[in-house]
């Protein structure tokens, strides 16, 4: 990647997508919010006045039948969810200045203003459109009745509506000629050379409004249309700073950092971000962002981590069992940033305990050990230095010269990889010199001198290595900081005070504080714990959707019901049916086959463990006996099961969950506003095995 270069070094503003409120959060999304906090920790300890933005896009057709399928209000929906998406950055200690949501009133006042302005300006019309529309991935598809989404092979559907238009093919060579002229505008350059073919294929004028659904932001003086999604969506970026507010602290800080220094996205939603929004705002009149940087897809079994496919993994598993500077580390230092890259357990061990535990960790609690036990925790004099010393230095200084340049290039692989080339060098130099034992021939006090110059090179080396992997492993390193005496490194970056780091700033006597274990050596229980995590997680994910409450997510800046009168009836006319009709798409006759229900009674049920969720049954399908693990010990009495008659797939892959086997699954309906399970039975007597169909 191309370092952006910000337009002055004094500012700096970065941006996630805003996402979806759909779905709960998954390690995706927390890889982006991730890269962009370290950029923004990076930028912030470098002294630069750095704003970091992060949201929910919580309107459009896609929030609105989820939450219809999960009972809930669209308002109530976006709002259970959102909360998630903010708690869990809070939890994972993302230092994100501001987190807008797309139904603030804030937002709703600059997305009305966005579009009145592009009216105004004569580049908005009234027409109609009559074509295919991708619910998922809100987006207008240009192909025949019947044609699949072409980003996600899902069947489009026919819309036909009045509509707003913009005037998009009015920007083809606008848009060319910018992309001419800013070869960093997109990043990498796979993404740029697709964007480009893209407009050169030709762009048609762009409908940016809907009158066949009512959740979102409302057309000013014209409110039975709202406006489409992605102009929604995108105008964040302008609305969180403060565009279309008269608050004359909004406008200074829009003034103070737009344009924005890094759109940072998922590579799926280019098109979107460097097209449609540059030219929204070569419209508007407003200046251009400097960079969209794509990051690539974190995969799980090949395929992208995604709610749909349903193969997602949870940044709160990785974080409770590792810590979230392990997750951190990970994301940034195995997967090759802007390409694809694969997520397993395997690897995220390996890394752990390979690099962070026995490589940084180990090297740290040799060193401070050492300073306690030979100087009673007060660093001594380096006293004469030779060769060895002046290698490591020699080392030290082409590691920060060339680890700066690769982190800001956005390569955080290579950029670990340099870094932790001074973690080995330093414990190889360690090693040599063996300061913890004392060869019969030399003298005391030849020990002492040797002891006192390689445990305070070491600790110069690892001073650096920490203020380097500050934006990286921010919880690690500032408990590495305070062991080394030093204070607190989180607030002595966040005030950019490492700003140069220069080899030889460790002072003699400074007093090291107690060692503290940093990571602990993770054993082979921890990937099955992380495992059982995420099946438990799995079979309650449906029920707690359903449950959270909007009580239950983090307050919000500002309420969240829309403020315009307009926007309110939106709210209420969208309100879900108490049972929502299922829209599933179709399946044929043999894919119900491929279900393999049967009748099975229960011959003994008891709680896991350590579980409050999970029931272990054993049950008896007549021409066998199967162990299955139910989600149901919230709702159901163990003893209340035992003879009782169930539905159970017989089919299902086995899994495990708290090192037991499960063998298929028990059948329930999902009732009422808790989404709680209600077993399925029958009426008549009907023998074990039965099948269903
Ligand atoms: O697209 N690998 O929201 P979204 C890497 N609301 N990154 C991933 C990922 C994966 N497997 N899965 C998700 C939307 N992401 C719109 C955006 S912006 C004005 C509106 C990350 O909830 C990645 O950054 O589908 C991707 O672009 C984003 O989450 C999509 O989130």
């Amino acid at each position: 990647m191309t370092e952006v270069s910000a337009s002055t070094p004094q500012r700096f503003y970065i941006t996630t997508p805003i996402y979806y409120v759909n779905a709960r959060p998954h390690l995706g999304h927390a890889y982006s919010t991730i890269v962009c906090d370290a950029l923004a920790r990076s930028k912030r300890a470098q002294g630069v006045d750095t704003w970091f933005l992060t949201g929910t896009d919580e309107h459009g057709q896609k929030i609105e039948r989820s939450a219809a399928q999960a009972g809930r209000t669209p308002a109530e929906f976006a709002a259970a969810i959102s909360g998630e998406f903010r708690s869990l950055w809070q939890r994972l200690g993302l230092s994100c200045d501001d987190f807008i949501r797309t139904t603030e009133p804030r937002h709703i006042r600059g997305v009305q203003k966005l579009f009145s302005e592009l009216r105004d300006r004569g580049f908005i019309y009234k027409g109609s459109y009559t074509g295919q529309y991708c619910v998922s991935d809100e987006l207008y598809v240009d192909a025949p009745p019947g044609s699949p989404c072409p980003d996600c092979g899902r069947p489009t559907e026919t819309v036909s509506e009045e509509n707003y238009f913009f005037k998009l093919s009015a920007f083809e060579r606008r848009l060319l000629e910018y992309y001419e002229q800013h070869p960093e505008f997109i990043q990498p350059e796979a993404r740029r050379n697709e964007v480009i073919a893209f407009v050169r294929s030709g762009l048609k004028d762009l409908s940016v409004s809907r009158t066949s659904f009512r959740w979102g932001i409302p057309v000013p003086g014209d409110e039975k249309h709202v406006i489409y999604v992605w102009m929604d969506a995108l105008a964040n970026y302008i609305t969180a700073l403060g565009y279309g507010s008269d608050d004359p602290a909004d406008q200074e800080r829009f003034r103070r950092f737009w344009p924005a220094d890094i759109h940072l996205i998922g590579k799926e939603i280019s098109r979107f971000h460097c097209v449609y929004w540059p030219a929204f705002l070569m419209a508007a009149g407003l200046p251009l962002p400097r960079a969209v940087v794509a990051n690539g897809w974190l995969l799980f079994d090949k395929s992208k981590m995604s709610k749909s496919v349903g193969n997602i993994v949870r940044a709160e598993t990785v974080a409770e069992v590792l810590g979230t500077d392990a997750l951190r580390y990970f994301l940034l230092r195995e997967i090759s940033f802007g390409q694809d890259g694969n997520f397993t357990f395997e690897s995220l061990l390996q890394r752990y305990n390979g690099d962070l535990a026995n490589g940084y960790g180990n090297l740290v609690s040799r060193v401070v050990a050492m300073v306690h036990r030979f100087f009673a925790g007060s660093l001594p004099q380096t006293g004469e230095t030779g060769e060895p010393e002046q290698a490591l230095r020699a080392q030290a200084e082409r590691v920060i010269a060339e680890f700066q340049t690769q982190f800001a290039a956005m390569d955080f692989s290579r950029a670990l990889e340099t870094l932790w080339s001074l973690v080995a060098a330093t414990d190889g130099y360690l090693t040599a010199a063996a300061p913890w034992k004392k060869p019969a021939d030399r003298s005391e006090a030849e020990h002492h001198q040797l002891q006192a110059r390689v445990l305070s090179v070491a600790a110069e080396a690892i001073r650096i290595i920490t203020a380097l992997a500050w934006p990286i492993i921010p919880e690690s390193a500032s408990k590495v900081w305070k062991q080394l005496g030093l204070g607190d490194l989180s607030q002595a970056a966040q005030q950019g005070k490492l700003q140069a780091i220069t080899w030889g700033a460790m002072q003699p006597g400074t007093v090291f504080a107690e060692p503290a274990p940093l990571f602990p050596r993770a054993e082979k229980d921890a990937m099955e714990r992380m495992q059982n995590l995420e099946n438990e997680n799995n079979l309650s994910a449906v029920a707690a959707v359903s449950q959270a409450t909007p009580a239950d997510a983090a307050p919000a800046p500002a309420p969240t019901v829309p403020a315009s009168p307009a926007a309110a009836g939106a709210e209420s006319a969208s309100a879900a049916p108490a049972a929502p009709a299922p829209e599933n798409p179709k399946i044929t006759i043999d894919d119900f086959a491929k279900v393999d229900l049967r009748v099975a009674q229960v011959l003994v049920a008891e709680r896991v463990p350590k579980s409050d969720k999970l029931l272990r049954l054993e049950v008896d399908l007549g021409y066998e006996k199967r162990q299955i693990l139910a989600g149901i010990a919230q709702y159901y009495e163990p003893e209340k099961l035992i003879g009782r008659k169930v539905v159970i797939v017989a089919n299902l892959a086995p899994r495990k969950m708290r090192g037991l086997e499960s063998n298929g699954m028990v059948v329930a309906a999902s009732v009422g506003e808790e989404g709680s399970p209600v077993l399925a039975g029958f009426l008549e007597d009907v023998p074990l095995g039965a099948r269903l169909k």
